[in-house]
């Protein structure tokens, strides 16, 4: 399923209750293009919530699915049933391990390269050119590449063509949304910086006047 580049936001809604969470979707709705929902608001909250959101966006499960094949298989699974538009995963299991995601979500896969915070550098940062040429020869739909990091972005986007990229790291983890989309970035992912501002949709709609005047 596409998501429609509008804002090229897309909201990370780590809130941990159903008020909140519609609370701030509500606010922000004309400025974020999708949803991207992660495990505090899915255990806080509960599964529902996938299809309650995707009632009002795309929703993205940012279950970070790390397991073997099978297990991978359900969970996307139950991830897609419930209304997700796509999921992300690791890289770091293995070929078949993305594969039996990419399958399960009909290619609707998204693949963690590099992470966006310090601890990103120790670990995944020296794999990342592979996990992106996985993402690609399996099948996904794109690959998660670090704002707080646009050179990197840049790289990535030479090794994977017109997969998608989108970017975690604006804001609260120090990147800049317009530097991210500059670098080859499809989307930012941007929560706290929304979320927690005393005005979410004032915040959102700031950041959206950002990214949409870069086309
Ligand atoms: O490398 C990554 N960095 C990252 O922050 C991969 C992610 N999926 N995320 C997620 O993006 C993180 O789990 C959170 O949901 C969101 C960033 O939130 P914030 O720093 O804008 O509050």
């Amino acid at each position: 399923m596409k998501i429609e580049k509008n804002t090229r936001v897309i909201l990370a809604l780590d809130v941990t209750t159903r008020e909140d969470a519609h609370r701030v979707v509500e606010a922000v709705r004309d400025h974020v293009d999708a949803i991207k929902i992660n495990w505090p608001l899915v255990l806080g909250a509960g599964p529902g919530m996938i299809t309650e959101l995707s009632k009002v966006k795309h929703v993205i499960c940012d279950f970070k699915i790390a397991d073997i094949p099978n297990t991978n298989r359900l969970i996307v699974e139950q991830a897609m049933a419930r209304g997700a538009s796509a999921v992300i995963c690791h890289g770091f299991t293995g070929e078949d391990s993305v594969k039996a995601c990419v399958d399960a979500a009909k290619g609707q896969v998204f693949v963690l390269t590099e992470m966006s915070h310090p601890g990103g550098k120790q670990f995944t940062a020296p794999l990342a050119d592979k996990f992106a040429t996985l993402a690609k020869a399996m099948g996904a739909r794109g690959i998660v590449a670090p704002a707080t990091r646009p050179e990197r972005i840049s790289d990535l986007r030479r090794l994977i063509g017109d997969l998608e990229i989108i970017s975690p790291g604006v804001g609260a983890q120090g990147g800049k949304a317009s530097d991210a989309l500059r670098a080859g970035a499809d989307f930012v992912i941007v929560g706290r910086a929304i979320y927690d501002a005393p005005d979410p949709g004032a915040a959102a709609r700031k950041l959206a006047e950002e990214t949409s005047s870069l086309g």
